[in-house]
């Protein structure tokens, strides 16, 4: 996909487009976003999953990086599309210091009370 004229219509569905005019990002911004959904899609199916996005981090597999993921993870498909990751890191680039650590915090405890009840 180049960054020529093209307008969002002709290379989005519909819905990602109204997604991403709520945003205000521009088409500049999702080309830079492409080439890193491109660079973390190791596969080059267009779907990043969990193992190709910590691979790109560099980080290990953990519940909470699961937890995560999953949240990125919008309809639970395993996988997360474009449309996914640029609402994901739009919401976690938004987010204050004081809301990111309640984001992890709260993680953390809803990641113990799980293992907590199946030891139960
Ligand atoms: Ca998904």
């Amino acid at each position: 996909m180049g960054c020529g004229g093209s307008s969002l219509v002709e290379i989005y569905p519909e819905e990602w487009i109204t997604s991403f005019e709520s945003l205000q990002l521009t088409r500049r911004d999702l080309v830079r976003l492409e080439r890193v959904f491109g660079k973390i899609d190791e596969s080059g199916d267009m779907k990043v999953d969990i193992q190709e996005l910590l691979d790109y981090l560099d980080i290990a597999h953990t519940p909470f990086t699961t937890k995560v993921f999953s949240i990125f993870d919008e309809d639970s498909s395993g996988h997360i599309d474009f449309r996914e990751f640029v609402l994901s890191l739009w919401n976690f680039c938004s987010c204050t210091d004081a809301s990111l650590a309640m984001f992890a915090f709260d993680l953390v405890r809803v990641l113990s009370f799980i293992n907590h009840s199946s030891i139960i």
